[in-house]
């Protein structure tokens, strides 16, 4: 059986949970503390510690690359979902860019502002330190004062989809595709921890996001 090892809230885990979901296949869930990669390093032989991976038998599949997506293709690939049709790569190649950094960008520092709420006191020092470590002193509690400003650009940065959305059920088309996923996995991030709902200035992505949440394959 298929194995995602992940944390619940990374935005990068959030999108091949919902695709094994959508899936219907069955697949076991291992959850790691963020700061301990200890399982992802020993699975991996030493050559990965971010999440995702997947293991599944023998095979142990991580990405790492920035924008390559080798996790969600052999997953749509062994899984036959045709996430990713050859006619639509180009174009879902620049919006996976653009998802995992402008949208990501303001997702995560908005939700790390929380990170209080939901990693447990005895975690929160190394949460703190590899954040700090990555981002520079102080920073999660500069985002802390900039929540406002990081809401700003998250709307901007979904501003685009909104319009996307107005045309279509999902963001291509009449089917969801692998930008589908990426896009839910962010805004997963961005509203996990309780403290923030998508604006109401973008009634079609609200639309389309409930619908992003139970969708399942139809073969
Ligand atoms: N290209 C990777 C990126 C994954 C990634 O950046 N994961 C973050 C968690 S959200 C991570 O584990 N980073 C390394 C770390 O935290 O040590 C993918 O799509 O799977």
């Amino acid at each position: 059986m298929i194995e995602l090892i992940q944390f619940t809230w990374s935005p990068f885990c959030i999108p091949q949970r919902r695709i094994l979901e959508f899936s219907g296949a069955r697949f076991k869930i291992i959850n790691i503390p963020p700061q301990d990669r200890t399982l992802v390093w020993k699975l991996t032989k030493h050559q990965y510690y971010g999440v995702p991976i997947i293991c599944d038998g023998a095979k142990v599949v991580f990405d790492d690359t920035d924008d390559q997506q080798i996790v969600a293709k052999y997953l749509d690939a062994k899984l036959k979902l045709e996430l990713f049709p050859a006619d639509r790569e180009g174009v879902q190649s620049l919006l996976w860019r653009h998802i995992e950094s402008e949208v990501e960008g303001a997702t995560f520092r908005l939700n790390d502002s929380w990170y209080r709420d939901f990693v447990k006191p005895a975690d929160q020092l190394q949460y703190q330190r590899f954040k700090e470590r990555k981002f520079g002193r102080g920073c999660i509690d500069q985002w802390r004062t900039d929540r406002k400003i990081w809401l700003k650009k998250l709307a901007a940065a979904l501003g685009p989809y909104e319009q996307m959305l107005a045309h279509s059920e999902f963001l291509l088309g009449e089917r969801p595709l692998f930008v589908d996923f990426d896009l839910f996995g962010m805004l997963g991030n961005f509203l996990h921890s309780g403290h923030y709902s998508l604006p109401k200035s973008l009634p079609n992505l609200r639309e389309w996001h409930r619908c992003m949440q139970t969708v399942r394959l139809v073969r």
